[in-house]
């Protein structure tokens, strides 16, 4: 497939050490896509689903102990310790390549390796970044092929370069004792043993996409961030994107895939999904900040997801879909999860493979007694959206109007906010955060900072972090405007005062028009508000312009709280936090006090 002489002995190595029986390229035909498929259904990885109901969709469980991403096992190996920073767990890179090398001694013995030459981005784009996995694992083949570009064309765009993310994934004994998701950033390696769990082993997703790909940007003069991105077209046909960070469990996808309100469609207002979870962003030649969705698929939580919160979504998975760790219907060979309606099946297998009794469904006890796992997903093309924006294969990506960031807030967080300029705007990314809320177990209103819902994600130190963003706010001739967005607003009782979902576009609407100069805002302590009347709630049952006012309401001593909060989370970060977000925070706190 190649004469590479870097990848040749590169997967000359790794075989030598993993000790394989097979080796197969993988070359992005569907022929061997579909022997694979064959392939994992012979031996119990796959399960063939009811292809009428279904058609190309397969479930796949993975072990009971390997169902999430492990962030206590995720470690990033610079050389110097303070590389990657007090967030990232951290290991001496020599040490961690020679421990994680006796775990893989030897471990593919009587397996196959599997070789995937992918692509982040469109082939051959300015954006795009290539790698290559390898993998003893079927079901990675699969959800590769789905969630990133693959095939021979990936190698003869490399051609005879070195420039390639070089990722192992092995899946051992799914050790969970054993387990590492190792970024080596300054050797362009990713190493991960012991899981067979997407986010752990799709090396393309978080590992490289966010991990090494922050890493890079930061070196080459760019963005990788945990964003959507999606487009707001207007009655007349114009089209503005807006790119959004939220923690887990805020809703991205939703919003990604919004349907305006029944009042916003008969005007002809349309959302277009270019992205779920990941946007790279460059600098464009017009000096406008550009973004591309590096994946080319969407691998979304499940449970919640229904023709209410998210029928584009249900719609996408109605086919090519691989389900992990949903609910088997065994009646009609089909899949259900939480949240999905009131039809429980009645002769089922939960996300374990064991006969389901749905009558003993605890909420309390989701993971112990729910047909789906909580975090069960979906790998989906992206093509099968059904609002999926015709610019998404735009290898020079689209322009983005604004910024927005978010969290789950129950009383701190106006409904919007826009920040003043690029450095204040990163300063309001950098505090970002979500509070825990009744739902879950343990105490409820704790927050946890999520810096442009990166924490997890950034693949260096994150102070630098901060200072890679008010580098590139210097850079860029016309930047995004950034803002601040809660949906999450409780009243005295705890119940969601703004309705969300696609109400959500009349926010986005108010964060274009500013965009735009086309609305006036008020100067509060923290930033602009909009004025109460100029977000529309025309058509909306339950919210008056007092219900707005409530929720653009600002409680000092809340935020006086969270800037103490604050310092405690930026003296934890350490000494490379920019003085420049001392200086705002020290602006806010003086603004809250005046
Ligand atoms: C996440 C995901 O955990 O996208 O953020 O899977
Ligand atoms: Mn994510």
């Amino acid at each position: 497939m190649t004469k590479n002489k870097y990848v040749l002995s590169w997967i000359e190595e790794m075989a030598a050490l993993t000790q394989p029986d097979n080796i197969v390229w993988i070359d992005g035909s569907d022929a061997q896509a579909e022997a694979l498929r064959a392939e994992a259904c012979s031996t119990g990885e796959m399960t063939k689903l009811n292809q009428e109901l279904l058609p190309n969709c397969y479930l796949h469980r993975t072990a009971v102990n390997d169902v999430a991403r492990v962030e206590d096992r995720t470690f990033i190996c610079t050389s110097k310790k303070e590389d990657a920073g007090s967030v990232n767990n951290w290991m001496d890179p020599k040490e961690c390549y020679d421990t994680l090398s006796k775990l893989y001694r030897g471990s593919m013995k009587g397996r196959t390796m599997y070789i995937i030459p992918y692509s982040m981005g469109i082939v051959g784009s300015e954006f795009a970044k290539y790698g290559i996995e390898l993998t003893d694992s079927i079901y990675v083949v699969l959800n590769m092929l789905i969630m990133t570009r693959v095939g021979t064309d990936v190698l003869d765009a490399l051609g005879d370069s070195d420039n390639y993310i070089k990722c192992l994934h092995a899946k051992a004994d799914i050790d969970e004792s054993k387990r590492y998701i190792v970024h080596f950033p300054e050797d362009n390696t990713i190493w991960s043993v012991n899981s067979g769990y997407g986010g752990n082993v799709l090396l393309g997703k978080k590992c490289f996409a966010l991990r090494i790909a922050s890493y890079l940007g930061r070196k080459e003069g760019w963005f990788a961030e945990h964003m959507l991105i999606l487009g707001v077209e207007y009655p007349d046909g114009k089209v503005k994107y807006i790119s959004a960070a939220f923690p887990s469990a805020c809703g991205k996808t939703n919003l990604a895939m919004l349907i305006p309100p029944e009042f916003y469609r008969k005007k002809g207002y349309k959302v277009w999904t270019v992205g779920d979870d990941i946007a790279w962003l460059r600098i464009g030649a017009d000096g406008r900040l550009y973004a591309v969705n590096p994946e080319n698929g969407f691998f979304g939580v499940a449970p919640g997801t229904n023709d209410k919160s998210n029928p584009n979504a249900l719609e996408t998975c109605k086919s090519d879909t691989i389900f992990t760790n949903v609910c088997h219907n065994l009646d009609d060979n089909t899949v259900w999860w939480e949240g999905l309606d009131d039809n429980p099946p009645h002769n089922a297998l939960n996300w374990r493979g064991e006969p389901w009794d749905y009558k003993k469904y605890n909420k309390a006890d989701k993971v112990g007694t729910s047909g789906a796992h909580p975090n069960s997903r979906f790998t989906a093309k992206a093509t099968n959206c059904p609002c999926l924006s015709s610019e998404f294969d735009n290898p020079a990506g689209v322009p983005i109007s604004a910024i927005v960031f978010g969290g789950r807030r129950a009383k701190t967080a106006p409904l919007v906010y826009q920040s003043r300029d690029w450095q204040h705007g990163t300063f309001v990314g950098s505090i970002m955060a979500s509070e825990t809320t009744a739902a879950a177990a343990g105490a409820v209103g704790v927050v946890r900072r999520d810096p442009m819902a990166m924490r997890p994600f950034t693949g260096y130190n994150m102070g630098d972090y901060f200072a890679h963003w008010l580098e590139m706010g210097k850079r860029i001739p016309n930047p995004p405007m950034i803002f601040n967005v809660n949906w999450f607003r409780t009243d005295d009782e705890g119940n969601f005062i703004w309705p969300g979902f696609g109400e959500n576009l009349r926010v986005l609407l108010w964060i274009l028009a500013r965009c735009d100069g086309a609305v006036e805002a008020v100067k509060a302590p923290i930033g602009y508000l909009p004025k109460a009347e100029d977000i529309n709630i025309e058509g909306l049952e339950d919210v008056t312009l007092d219900t707005v006012r409530e929720l653009l309401s600002i409680d000092h001593e809340n935020w006086l709280a969270d800037v103490e909060n604050i310092k405690e989370f930026y003296a934890f970060i350490g000494d490379r936090v920019p003085a420049e977000l001392y200086e705002e925070l020290a602006l806010l706190e003086a603004n809250l006090k005046a």
